[in-house]
């Protein structure tokens, strides 16, 4: 079994357009790691999450040759539904799958700031709130804040959530958050680039669900 943060995102080319082949190898590596979580509320988050990264490889697979970046397929699904598009296909489902990533890059980036509750050290609880606040919270109604405060309860301990990021290897806590920096390298930039692409596009929605 390999480290979770081993599955690392290729580096950004200068034009900042994401391979489309190379982010849905990247993001395939992710769904798995709800499975360490025990807790049936990341079944959900699992199922979201995957149902995404299908949607965009399903769009993708119509033509890999046309949709060499996911600014490619954007555009493709803007020419062929422009009534309904941004609300259509992997465009849609992308714009969600970003939010996730963005949530999933600050929760890492606090961790390995070393960001931390003093009373309570081996909690991950104000990292994962800094996370849902800065990236998801305003995109969601009461019933679904009302799921994050229960998957916040059923959240690991720190060194259980660092643990689970290592697929239960044996690496010490600064080893996994060394790794935890060198995969945010590539991994930020790509969801930074996602979302300049959304501006771009004016594809993103502000509704809530
Ligand atoms: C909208 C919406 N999706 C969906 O309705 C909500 C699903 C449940 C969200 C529950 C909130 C949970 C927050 C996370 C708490 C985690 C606690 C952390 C413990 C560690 C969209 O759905 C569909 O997606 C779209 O296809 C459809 O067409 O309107 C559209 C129609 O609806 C969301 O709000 C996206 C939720 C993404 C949550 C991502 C959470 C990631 C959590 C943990 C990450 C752990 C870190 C892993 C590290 C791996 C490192 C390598």
């Amino acid at each position: 079994m390999s480290l979770l943060l081993d599955n690392e995102f290729k580096p950004l080319p200068p034009d900042k357009c994401v391979d489309t082949e190379a982010f849905l190898e990247a993001v395939s590596h992710l769904p798995s790691f709800f499975d360490c979580l025990g807790s049936s509320v990341f079944a959900i988050i699992k199922a979201d999450i995957t149902g995404n990264i299908t949607k965009i490889k399903t769009a993708y697979l119509k033509d890999p040759q046309k949709f060499v970046t996911l600014q490619d397929l954007l555009i493709s699904e803007r020419e062929a539904q422009a009534d309904k598009w941004p609300l259509v296909g992997a465009t849609l489902a992308l714009m969600w799958l970003k939010r996730g990533l963005r949530f999933i890059q600050i929760l890492l980036q606090s961790l390995a700031d070393g960001e931390r509750d003093a009373n309570n050290p081996n909690s991950i609880r104000v990292n994962v709130v800094k996370a849902y606040e800065q990236a998801l919270k305003r995109y969601h109604g009461w019933l679904t804040q009302k799921l994050f405060s229960m998957a916040l309860l059923a959240a690991p301990c720190r060194s259980n959530f660092l643990k689970a990021l290592s697929k239960g290897e044996d690496v010490g806590e600064e080893d996994c958050l060394a790794k935890v920096r060198q995969f945010l390298e590539n991994f930020t930039p790509t969801v930074d680039a996602i979302y300049e692409m959304y501006t771009k596009l004016n594809a993103e929605l502000s509704y809530t669900v």
